[in-house]
């Protein structure tokens, strides 16, 4: 059983840690940035996500504990981007309860108390966090992109926001959601709803990043279709820092 009380220590005795799972620029053949995933090193062993963030939204935990990751994450890209030539962005998952005004105050501090590149910066955020207040939304990414930092709507497609948003909200990147690439390339709808969206975000701008690429199908496949990014295991699964590091090299 999962106790408040358990969580809170972890967050005392760090024993939060950040995975890094790389992205590649599909026009470029390079490693262009990673998406940071937490998981916890309890005494039973590693713990995911899915595990405790739940609880740690329910109890408000998640607010320390976002902060700490936001502070993380740009500490290690900072850390990265001293050592690389092409600049690595990180992104960082942004749970509804943190998606409030204060988020503003708390992205600022990390990116100040690391010197990490704001424009390096991604928040990935999801339709339903948006859409719980449509007009309070747009204007709090409005202050968070006045940061200089970038959004990702995360799990694009699955959520219930209409196209309609896409104006209203300004994205920098669109996550199209795995259970879309999964059917890549037998499913006619997954390859008609994965087309039409890159091109959608094309015409608005909007960088595309495509997640769970698993297979060298799915890869041709976005490649040609004009996707930007990919992250999926084909490539690498989440990475503790070190390895990720390798990559880089
Ligand atoms: O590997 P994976 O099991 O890492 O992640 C599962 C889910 O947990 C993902 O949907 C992701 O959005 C969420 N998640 C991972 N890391 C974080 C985090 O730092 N903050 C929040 N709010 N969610 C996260
Ligand atoms: O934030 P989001 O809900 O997108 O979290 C990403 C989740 O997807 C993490 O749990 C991560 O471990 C998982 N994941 C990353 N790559 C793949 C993949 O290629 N296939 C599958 N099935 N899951 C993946
Ligand atoms: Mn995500
Ligand atoms: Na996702």
């Amino acid at each position: 059983l999962l106790l408040e009380s358990a969580l809170r220590d972890a967050l005392k005795r760090e024993e939060f840690e950040l995975y890094y799972q790389p992205q590649y620029d599909f026009s470029r053949n390079r490693l262009c940035g990673c998406e940071a995933l937490i998981r916890w090193n309890g005494p039973d062993g590693l713990v995911m996500p899915d595990r405790f963030i739940p609880l740690a939204e329910e109890t408000g935990l998640i607010i320390p504990i976002g902060a700490w990751v936001l502070e993380e994450a740009c500490r290690q890209g900072e850390i990265w981007n001293r050592a690389t030539v092409e600049p690595i962005s990180v992104a960082v998952n942004v749970s509804a309860v943190q998606f409030r005004p204060e988020l503003v105050v708390e992205v600022r501090n990390a990116l100040d108390v690391t010197g990490f590149d704001p424009r390096q910066l991604v928040l990935e955020v999801t339709e339903s966090v948006l859409m719980s207040d449509v007009d309070g939304s747009v204007r709090l990414l409005q202050q968070l992109r006045e940061l200089g930092i970038r959004i990702a709507l995360d799990d694009f497609g699955t959520g219930y926001a209409s196209l309609a948003y896409l104006k209203r909200f300004v994205l920098d990147k669109l996550k199209i959601d795995r259970t879309f690439i999964m059917g890549i390339p037998e499913d006619k709808d997954d390859v008609a709803i994965t087309s039409s969206i890159i091109d959608i975000a094309r015409h608005l701008n909007i960088m595309t990043v495509a997640e769970g690429v698993e297979t060298e199908a799915h890869c041709e496949f976005l490649r040609a279709a004009g996707c930007n990014l990919a992250q999926g295991y084909y490539f690498d699964k989440p990475l503790p820092a070190d390895e990720f590091s390798n990559r880089l090299q």
